[in-house]
């Protein structure tokens, strides 16, 4: 047999072994990195893999987390990824010392070790997003205007191709993180656990009384009883819409059904519009840090 030449040489394939690695190098960022916001750069990363992947218009095709394309002008500038910059440069030395990895596949693994290294559920990783150049920036308005109401939230996760049960299980994302006023324009946390995944923005929705909040940022809800916690005008459609609120009392009451409903829902999120090569049976289950 030849002698492999330098270029066959130099191609290397990436094993589940090889991702995991990748996968705890960004958990022992995260535990390290702990003086960012509530503690965690947890939620920030839930919210750039969810801005990547939430542009997809499944009509067109175009969008979704495949092509990393919000590393661009004018997609980062739109409104709604504002403070997504902290996100992308948390994973760069990521990014440098695995240089094999793609950008577009690296800000959806960062969503699933988030999530995972935040007690949350598990959510199986397929690889296979390429980079793609700046022609392939989605125009602003893909991403849901959180001014808005029922009928809004219907027309932005229809058009990716979700249904009203996926609205909710995907909305509990927000029992992580906060608003930031330098960012949204909203101020505040949903939770008072927002660095931990937990069913309680459903409880809260449901037995919080919600009051508008008297100040000259923009229109939310603040909680009658400690009057910091938040609620966004599409968080409280989810219980003023008859067809949407028995999905939240269900989530409310049992927090394994969301879990499981949310790992399928991010799973098809994190999915949407990449041309996969490998097979869904394929798929990785990445071993969590506090896992035995
Ligand atoms: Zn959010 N989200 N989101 N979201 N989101 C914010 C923060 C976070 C909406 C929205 O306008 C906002 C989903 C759905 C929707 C997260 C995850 C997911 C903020 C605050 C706003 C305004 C940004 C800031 O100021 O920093 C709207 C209207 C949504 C429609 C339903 C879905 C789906 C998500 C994931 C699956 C997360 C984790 C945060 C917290 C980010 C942080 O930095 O703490």
């Amino acid at each position: 047999s030849q002698a492999p030449n330098a270029a066959e040489v130099k191609v290397f394939t990436p094993k589940f072994e090889d991702y995991q690695k990748v996968y705890d190098e960004i958990a022992s960022r995260l535990e390290e990195k702990d003086d960012y916001d509530d503690g965690s750069y947890g939620p920030v990363l839930v919210r750039l893999a969810w801005h990547a992947s939430g542009t997809y218009d499944k009509e067109t095709g175009t969008g979704g987390s495949n092509g990393a394309t919000m590393r661009f002008a004018p997609e980062s500038d739109h409104g709604a990824n504002a403070g997504l910059k902290a996100a992308r440069e948390f994973l760069e030395p990521v990014k440098a010392k695995f240089p094999w990895i793609s950008t577009s596949d690296l800000w959806i693994l960062g969503g699933v070790v988030a999530i995972q290294e935040m007690q949350g559920p598990v959510i199986p990783f397929r690889p296979g997003r390429t980079d793609k150049d700046m022609s392939a920036c989605t125009p602003d308005g893909r991403l849901p205007d959180a001014s808005k109401g029922n009928r809004h939230l219907r027309d932005i996760f229809y058009r990716m191709g979700f249904n009203d049960q996926e609205i909710v299980a995907l909305s509990g994302a927000h029992a992580l993180g906060r608003c930031h006023t330098d960012r949204s324009g909203f101020e505040g946390p949903w939770t008072f656990s927002p660095t931990v995944v937990t069913n309680e923005y459903y409880k809260l929705l449901l037995n919080e009384k919600w009051n508008w909040k008297k100040w000259n940022g923009p229109k939310q809800y603040e909680d009658k009883t400690s009057k910091s916690l938040m609620m966004l005008p599409t968080d409280m459609a989810l219980v003023t819409d008859k067809t949407l609120k028995p999905h939240v009392e269900r989530y409310a009451k049992d927090e394994e059904a969301w879990f499981k409903d949310f790992s399928a829902v991010l799973l098809k999120l994190f999915e949407l519009g990449v041309p996969f090569t490998e097979s869904e049976q394929n798929r990785m289950v990445f071993k969590s840090s506090h896992s035995s």
